[in-house]
């Protein structure tokens, strides 16, 4: 129902509702709960489909927001993509949480707009007033502390304590600690093997970039790769990544020139006409064949600004380096476009592939993509693969390469050379 966006409340009558709020709860007597929702992946949708989409999405996302709210529950709709929920007489947290949980249920059920069908995502932060505020402004900033621990440990929701004032302050701290680690090369690579179905034998292997922090422990990559990004630090980290990569693999005695190794690459340096030099510049340096690196770039990074990734995608393409489309069938790239990319491989995301065995549904869409990328020329990489059962059918099916925990999960590099001379998919690769 379009049109009930416009009548949510802004941020002006946010703060007159504040005040009203700590009034009718008798300035502390009763506890009521400020909630700060923020709508993931607005900015795709905006970019790939058009902001008429992204306004239907906004539209169904209010409605379901405000079927989600009792009589008494306030809803707001603050700046572009937060929205801020008041729950009035709260009996504590516990019951904020769980009206938290229920709209981010509400908004990961699937959007259908325009023949697309689309998932939200909400992050959430959470403060109580009195507890953690007692004036508007203040509860304001303690639920926007919330949310930015919450997007910083990637949880859905957070709630507000002292303590994350520390956390916030770990955000700053992480960033510092890993400019350094980048400086230094802190940053580990471990390699996960792709074996090629029709022989059996590896045929390359995806590096995946791990960092210990020495205050935080180990930090997740899709972590520390968002706080790079954010921070300006996702070019040397990219050329840390693809230098160690390609220097490492150059190690690696014997390999066949069918033998590449992939790198993750950000959305982030896809719109950085440097990064082509970049990486031309490691592959004169380590020496290795263009054929033998592989970008693997996810559907969505390539979707942000089409016309910018065709540009660079175009001219890596052209030097002979693979282009990999990563976690395909996740975004909703239209097939005119694909047709269009400068890509030689798909790969197969794991949610299709996993449960491929017993989801008969999942198995339909792995056969397509298969037949799909076949039709347009490109090699298909399957990933997640975690039993036998699934590397057979995936071999009968046409895939030509197959990647998961099954054959071998992401190791350090000294692992990695001892998995190749030990492992039956490795030992005849090397001469
Ligand atoms: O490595 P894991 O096993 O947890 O990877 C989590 C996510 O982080 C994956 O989506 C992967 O593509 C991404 N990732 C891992 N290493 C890198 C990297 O060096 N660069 C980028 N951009 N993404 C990476
Ligand atoms: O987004 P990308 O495809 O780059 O992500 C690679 C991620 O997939 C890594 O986090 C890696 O650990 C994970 N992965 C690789 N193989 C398997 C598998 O067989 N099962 C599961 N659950 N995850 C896998
Ligand atoms: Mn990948």
């Amino acid at each position: 129902m379009p049109g009930k966006l416009q009548s949510l409340p802004d941020r002006a009558r946010l703060l007159d509702e504040l005040d009203e709020c700590i009034a009718r709860s008798g300035h502390g007597a009763e506890l009521f709960a400020l909630i700060l929702l923020k709508l993931r992946g607005l900015g795709t949708i905006n970019g790939e489909l058009g902001n008429e989409v992204g306004d239907l999405v906004l539209d169904e996302f209010s409605n379901r927001l405000m079927e989600c709210l009792r009589p008494s529950d306030l809803a707001f709709r603050t700046t572009g993509a937060k929205f801020v929920v008041l729950v009035p007489s709260l009996v504590g947290a516990g019951q904020a949480e769980l009206a938290i949980k229920k709209i981010s249920q509400a908004a990961k059920q699937s959007v259908d707009v325009n023949g697309h069908s689309l998932k939200l995502n909400v992050t959430a932060g959470l403060a109580v007033y009195p507890e953690h505020a007692q004036d508007p402004q203040r509860l304001i900033y303690c639920a926007e502390t919330a949310m930015s621990s919450a997007k910083s440990l990637a949880k859905a929701f957070a709630v507000y304590s002292k303590k994350q004032i520390t956390k916030t302050l770990s955000v700053l701290s992480l960033e510092t600690e890993l400019e350094k680690a980048i400086d230094n090369g802190d940053i580990e690579l471990h390699y996960q093997p792709k074996i090629n179905l029709k022989s059996q034998q590896v045929s390359g292997v995806e590096s995946l970039a791990r960092w210990k922090s020495k205050a935080h422990g180990a930090v997740r990559p899709d972590v520390f790769i968002e706080i790079a990004e954010r921070s300006g630090l996702i070019l040397p980290l990219t050329l840390l990544t693809v230098n160690v990569a390609l220097r490492q693999s150059r190690e690696l005695q014997g390999w066949s020139r069918e033998f590449s190794v992939a790198i993750n690459l950000s959305a982030a340096v896809l719109n950085d006409p440097e990064v082509c030099e970049l990486i031309k510049r490691a592959l004169g340096i380590w020496g290795n064949e263009p054929g033998q690196l592989t970008l693997e770039i996810t559907e969505s990074a390539m979707m942000e600004d089409p016309r910018k990734s065709l540009k660079i995608l175009t001219s890596l393409r052209s030097e002979g380096i693979n282009i990999s489309i990563d976690d395909f069938g996740t975004g909703y790239s239209s097939l005119s476009y694909l047709k269009r990319l400068p890509v030689n491989e798909l790969k197969i995301d794991k949610s299709f592939v996993l449960n491929m065995m017993q989801d008969e549904g999942d198995a339909k869409i792995v056969k397509s993509v298969i037949d799909l990328a076949h039709n347009f020329d490109l090699a298909v990489v399957a990933e997640g693969i975690e039993n036998q059962e699934s590397l057979d059918q995936l071999a009968e099916m046409g895939c030509n390469f197959a990647q998961g925990f099954y054959i071998a999960r992401p190791m350090p590099f000294e692992d990695l050379k001892k998995w190749l001379s030990s492992s039956s998919w490795g030992k005849q690769t090397i001469a």
